[in-house]
């Protein structure tokens, strides 16, 4: 019988090799595995029972609530409360931070998450996913809860990862010891370890964006483009250009395959002048693991990881993905800037 490594037993083996560790972590990740099964079971019931179109409210994002973002959102808010070990949650679909009832038990960990992320593609049966963050307050556990222990930098994430509810169920996460892959048996009820230790290509050979929205870009953004589609780049031959408009889905495949995605400021919409993507709960999450896998994650001008969180719902510019792709964009970016102070 192959040896099929539960993601329980996972957590649980590094919680062994962490002196010190109480298990609160442990605890918490089980909610998450549970709420990731209950919402897969919810998606990949979606066309047999009332789950597919709107709510009829509008989220704090001023987007149109979807009845499985919503139900989503619902499981994860309810078991992530019960888990004892938070003191705070945050989600992209409600305003502020949550912080768990004094009628529960709490503790020192605090989760962002999206709970469904790529919500326009449920109705048409494409890929959506989770997408959750971890981190520690840094604040006395007596004192009262401060907005920077939620609005910490990337870099202090102590976890994240995303659930893909593709052709199966997957959960990749890290713990900051490398980005492992686990596939839901359905069969079972049990994600089993399936991409160990995931490596992301140091060279891309995709690139994943929204292309429509050209014409509203900067230069900079514009020539970053014309790289990818150049047979003058480092491959030597045009990328492919592959967008699902999900960015679990664009994400994972890009990890296995190698490439990036990029979702850039533009003009649009001049209530988002930075971008669509929201830091808190999609792009540092996806940094994180990007950087555990070898990549790299940067708004042109700094690594996503170091930027400092002005509030929950903040947009940032993102490129992330392949090392060498990531490092062109920034060097395209760079130079611009450089050429505009001679200027
Ligand atoms: P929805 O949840 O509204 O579908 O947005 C998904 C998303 O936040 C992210 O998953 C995609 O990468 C990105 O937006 C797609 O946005 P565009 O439709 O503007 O390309």
């Amino acid at each position: 019988m192959p040896q099929q490594v539960t993601v329980t037993e996972h957590i649980l083996l590094n919680q062994k090799m962490v002196p010190g560790a109480t298990g609160q972590f442990t605890r918490l990740f089980n909610e998450l595995v549970l709420s990731a099964k209950i919402i897969s079971r919810a998606v990949r019931k979606a066309g047999l029972v009332d789950v597919l179109g709107f709510t009829g409210e509008v989220n704090v994002q001023g987007e149109e609530v979807k009845k499985l973002d919503e139900y989503a959102n619902r499981i994860l808010m309810y078991r992530l409360a019960r888990s004892g070990v938070l003191c705070a949650m945050a989600s992209e679909e409600n305003a502020d931070i949550i912080e768990v009832p004094e009628s529960l038990p709490r503790g020192d960990y605090i989760i962002i998450f999206d709970p469904l992320d790529g919500s326009s593609n449920i109705d048409v049966n494409v890929n959506i996913g989770t997408i959750f963050s971890i981190y520690k307050r840094k604040s006395s556990p007596e004192a009262a809860l401060m907005s920077g222990d939620v609005l910490q930098k990337g870099s202090e994430q102590v976890a994240a990862g995303y659930v893909l509810y593709g052709s199966s169920t997957m959960l990749v996460f890290s713990c900051g010891d490398g980005v492992h892959g686990f596939t839901l048996d359905p069969t079972v009820g049990e994600f089993l370890l399936s991409h160990p230790d995931i490596k992301i290509p140091e060279q891309g050979k995709i690139y994943s964006v929204n292309e429509g929205y050209e014409r509203y870009w900067d230069r900079d953004t514009k020539k970053v483009l014309a790289y990818f589609k150049s047979p003058k780049n480092a491959l030597r031959k045009p990328y492919s250009g592959r967008y699902i408009g999900s960015l679990v889905a664009d994400f994972h495949r890009n990890l296995l395959y190698g490439g990036i995605f990029m979702y850039p400021a533009d003009l649009r919409d001049p209530m988002k002048p930075t971008g669509k993507l929201r830091l808190t709960c999609e792009c540092n999450p996806m940094a994180f693991i990007a950087e555990q896998a070898g990549g790299l994650a940067t708004d042109g001008h700094i690594p996503i990881l170091d930027i400092d969180p002005e509030h929950l719902h903040q947009r940032v510019p993102f490129f992330c993905g392949s090392r060498n792709d990531v490092e062109m964009v920034q060097d395209i970016f760079q130079n611009e800037s450089r050429g505009k102070k001679k200027r």
